[in-house]
């Protein structure tokens, strides 16, 4: 899958912010909306659930045409012929992921700073998350956002799509496109929403075809 027809509105799981950690039906329900990219970001679900997880999101991916990924294991990914693997700073280096996955496989980082996607871009990533971009709460621990100046900047030296995260809501999305977003990548205002369904709807209108 060729990253220039990456879906600009990349949601990311965290099934803590769901009532009773019951991801999957809410998954069910997002996923034929369409015109979205998902991570299933289950950092600490046990490898057997996780594999079982990703095995029925995936097939429900196909049928909808939804890239999905899976945060940092590649065993999974590979396991279950997902559309790729989302790497982290402490997950194995992208050039030896590449080589596990191959070149039909998305691979996308996490990064932090202008200099990490312009080294996640020069490895062979084919798209970068950068955040936090403004205050949430899940990074407060990690020190203060990079504010959309940096955005601004990362998206002037990197080719590759840059997807902000961190503190998004829709009133956000204009800034973003402005400081040359590809996207968004959103956790908490589509899994806290009290209706997931109609916040991606609002996001993919928001967001346009790819930005
Ligand atoms: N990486 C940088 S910020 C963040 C991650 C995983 C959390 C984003 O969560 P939210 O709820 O969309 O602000």
């Amino acid at each position: 899958m060729s990253s220039s027809r990456l879906p600009s509105l990349y949601v990311v799981t965290d099934r803590t912010q769901v009532a009773d950690a019951n991801l999957l039906p809410v998954l069910e329900h997002l996923i034929p909306l369409g015109g979205i990219m998902l991570q299933l970001r289950e950092k600490d679900l046990p490898t057997r659930i996780l594999l079982e997880w990703a095995r029925t999101i995936v097939s429900w991916c196909r049928r909808y045409q939804v890239p999905f990924l899976i945060n940092d294991r590649v065993d999974i990914a590979m396991a279950t012929d997902a559309h790729g693997v989302h790497l982290r700073e402490s997950s194995l280096p992208v050039k030896k992921v590449r080589q596990c996955v191959g070149e039909h496989r998305l691979i996308g980082v996490s990064v932090h700073s202008i200099e990490e996607a312009i080294q996640q871009e020069k490895e062979g990533a084919d798209f970068v998350v950068l955040g936090p971009i403004y205050d949430t709460p899940s990074k407060r621990a990690y020190g203060p956002s990079l504010g959309i100046s940096v955005l601004e900047e990362a998206t002037l030296q990197c080719h590759i799509p840059i997807y902000a995260i961190g503190g998004i809501d829709l009133s956000r999305v204009e800034a973003l496109k402005k400081a040359g977003a590809y996207g968004v990548a959103v956790i908490s205002s589509i899994f806290q929403s009290d209706s997931p369904g109609e916040a991606v709807k609002n996001y993919t209108t928001q967001l346009g075809v790819p930005i």
